[in-house]
């Protein structure tokens, strides 16, 4: 990766900049509230592909860094209906993988939720999300584009969606780069076997081991954009996913208390922020998105 000159890295935290300010306008006008990150906790996404742990100690408890806030954001909708948070997770992703130019091991995902939403509803939120986001960039950011060499193209929507086994039967296993080389605007991946997903996101009632999830797959080869979906909220339900994944609830006992208490049906999603700047400004490499950047295994990085 060659590292940038001051301009264009300047370019790119100002474009960045907008994103986040772009993302915020449109999800108030949508009706979502902010509500702050959580950063540690006894819980958090166990995640289906492996990381290594990040476990500080609490007063003498092991708590964990945040990987995603979805079962903050379940919980969250207890009290308010719309929410999105602007989440700092760290991932420690096994160190190969830097050379991928999409991963980092910390990075800022903006996670939202929404109380009693279909898979549907959130699609369209996403869609709408990423076109906000495109429009208010080129509108405000035409001299940092110009300078980055990008030309942003506002797709139109909706996206197309091909469901996860039309893409592995396409393009094979481990399909993203492969799809993503493929398109030339963002598309949904839908469907995904429950074996590469996580305990939280719903089981199709009319399909066993489908799930009502989604990816959103950046145009031109830069991979994944976004994952979300509807979610479990039953204890029932969601004891039998941990159990079928070979979990075991005791890790996850303080979830499953408010589980007990009732938690409300939802879908959403977590777009990473430093992703959707490497795509709005055409970069070769995550790490060009932000400063301070860690990519995975790189001891050293402040
Ligand atoms: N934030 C994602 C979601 O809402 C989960 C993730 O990042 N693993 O589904």
């Amino acid at each position: 990766m060659s590292s940038l000159a001051v301009q264009q890295l300047v370019d790119v935290l100002k474009v960045k900049d907008e994103i986040m300010h772009a993302a915020r306008e449109y999800l108030r006008q949508e009706g979502f509230i902010e509500i702050l990150p959580v950063i540690l906790s006894p819980i958090t996404d166990p995640l289906h592909h492996d990381t290594f742990d990040g476990t500080v100690s609490f007063y003498g408890s092991p708590y964990q860094l945040t990987k995603s806030m979805i079962l903050h954001k379940q919980i969250a909708l207890r009290t308010l209906p719309r929410i999105y948070s602007v989440s700092p997770n760290v991932r420690m992703e096994p160190a190969e993988r830097a050379s991928l130019g999409r991963y980092l091991a910390e990075f800022v995902q903006l996670d939202l939720e929404v109380r009693d939403a279909s898979r549907d509803e959130i699609i369209g939120v996403g869609e709408g999300l990423v076109l906000h986001v495109l429009t208010r960039v080129a509108e405000r950011c035409p001299a940092e584009l110009e300078r980055l060499g990008r030309e942003l193209t506002i797709p139109e929507a909706p996206f197309k969606r091909v469901s996860f086994q039309e893409a592995q039967e396409q393009f094979g296993k481990g399909f993203d780069d492969a799809l993503s080389s493929s398109l030339s605007a963002p598309a949904w991946v839908i469907d995904f076997p429950r074996s590469v997903r996580e305990f939280y996101d719903r089981e199709d009632p009319a399909r066993t081991d489908i799930l009502l999830d989604m990816d959103l797959i950046y145009p031109e080869g830069y991979g994944e954009a976004l994952s979300g979906g509807e979610r479990e909220h039953t204890l029932p339900r969601i004891l039998r996913r941990l159990e079928k994944d070979g979990i075991d609830k005791e890790r996850f006992s303080q979830y499953l208390s408010f589980v007990e208490e009732g938690l409300p049906a939802s879908a959403g999603f977590g777009i990473g922020i430093e992703r959707l700047t490497r795509f709005v400004c055409g970069l070769e490499d995550v790490e060009q998105a932000r400063l301070f950047a860690k990519a995975p295994g790189k001891v050293g990085a402040i």
